[in-house]
């Protein structure tokens, strides 16, 4: 299958849904009265754009609507998917938070965060083999050592991306992991570091201690470098994932989301509500588990996709290939 038919397949679901609700709400010739906006605040809710986001968002309508003037559904419905934009930007201003850049001339370290079963270690896999790939140095930190069977699956994404894994053995301190690691990264010249961790959420503290010394060992052995940390969703969880971004944000502190399993889940429009609930940008897409399967999340194609009738071509498919990585300072 080709580049375009794997992008086109991966939002399928989420756009064809989004868009029969909005079918059905923005009809043809339609009255814009109360009914209407209380139906279009219900759609929105029931396509997974969060309560909250769904209430702004028709608020924000209405402001417009009178502002603007604004008779017919049509121009309104072309207003919803404008302000659905600015939200995914992540900022009013225009200027696009989603794009993620490395920076150039020193160490990048990408700290990886998440429930377990996200899709955390998969998507290390794909970015180690895209950055790989284009050329970047980039070393794997095994800072989940709680199971055996999760350093052996970095370590079989680290030999299909022929990337590097700093590991030690299962029960080992993280801490040490992401030491040894930060050392290793700085002897060879790595410019990105990406570290795994382990997600268990039924140990809160445990857990929140474990992320936080990771986060000072990294700021105390490698404090010239630039971190990004990413928290990894499941789209498939819905409203699920925005708690889940208050709690871990908690914790650290976060600059952006992975949402992965976006091929198979109705539910994409939870991006709509976790970057207004959370202001935080979605970075990148997961659209199947494989290793070319990461997009670079594009807010005004995917607030197009969702509007736009299913077509044949991959246009407004909310996808591009995650190229152009890197920017130097
Ligand atoms: N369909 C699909 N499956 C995914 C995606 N990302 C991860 N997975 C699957 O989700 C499961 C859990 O992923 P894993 O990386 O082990 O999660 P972790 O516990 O957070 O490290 C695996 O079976 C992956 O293949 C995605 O974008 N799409
Ligand atoms: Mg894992």
């Amino acid at each position: 299958m080709g580049f375009f038919e794997k992008l086109k397949r991966g939002l399928t679901k989420t756009r064809d849904e989004f868009n029969n609700k909005m079918a059905a709400v923005f009809s043809i010739g339609r009255k814009i009265d109360e009914d209407f906006y209380e139906e279009l605040e219900e759609t929105l809710i029931q396509s997974d754009v969060g309560v909250q986001t769904s209430i702004d968002l028709v608020e924000r309508l209405r402001e417009r609507e009178k502002a603007e003037r604004i008779k017919d559904v049509e121009t309104l419905r072309a207003a919803l998917q404008d302000e659905i934009t600015k939200i995914l930007k992540g900022s009013a201003e225009g200027e696009n938070k989603n794009r993620f850049r490395l920076k150039g001339g020193r160490l990048n370290v990408i700290l990886v965060v998440g429930v377990n079963g996200a899709g955390k270690t998969t998507t290390i896999g794909k970015m180690a083999n895209y950055y790989n790939y284009i050329g970047h140095k980039v070393l794997l930190a095994a800072a989940d050592t709680f199971r055996a069977a999760a350093i052996e699956q970095l370590c079989t994404w680290g030999e299909r991306a022929g990337v590097d894994v700093i590991r030690q053995s299962s029960g080992s301190d993280p801490g040490a992991v992401v030491f040894d690691a930060c050392k290793a990264a700085v002897a060879r010249g790595s410019n990105i570091l990406i570290v795994d961790t382990a997600g268990r959420l039924q140990n809160k503290t445990n857990l929140m201690e474990e992320l936080r010394k990771i986060n000072r060992i990294i700021e105390r052995e490698v404090p010239q470098a630039h971190v990004e940390v990413l928290l990894v969703l499941d789209a498939g969880t819905g409203q699920n994932a925005i708690s889940q971004a208050k709690l871990f944000g908690e914790v650290v502190p976060l600059t952006g989301i992975i949402l992965t399993k976006l091929d198979g889940t109705a539910k994409g429009g939870v991006v709509i509500g976790i970057t207004n609930e959370l202001d935080l940008p979605v970075k990148m897409i997961g659209v199947g588990e494989g290793i070319d399967d990461l997009r670079e999340f594009v807010a005004e194609d995917f607030a197009a996709a969702l509007f736009d009738k299913p077509q044949e071509d991959m246009a407004g498919d909310g996808t591009e290939d995650i190229a152009n990585g890197s920017e130097a300072e």
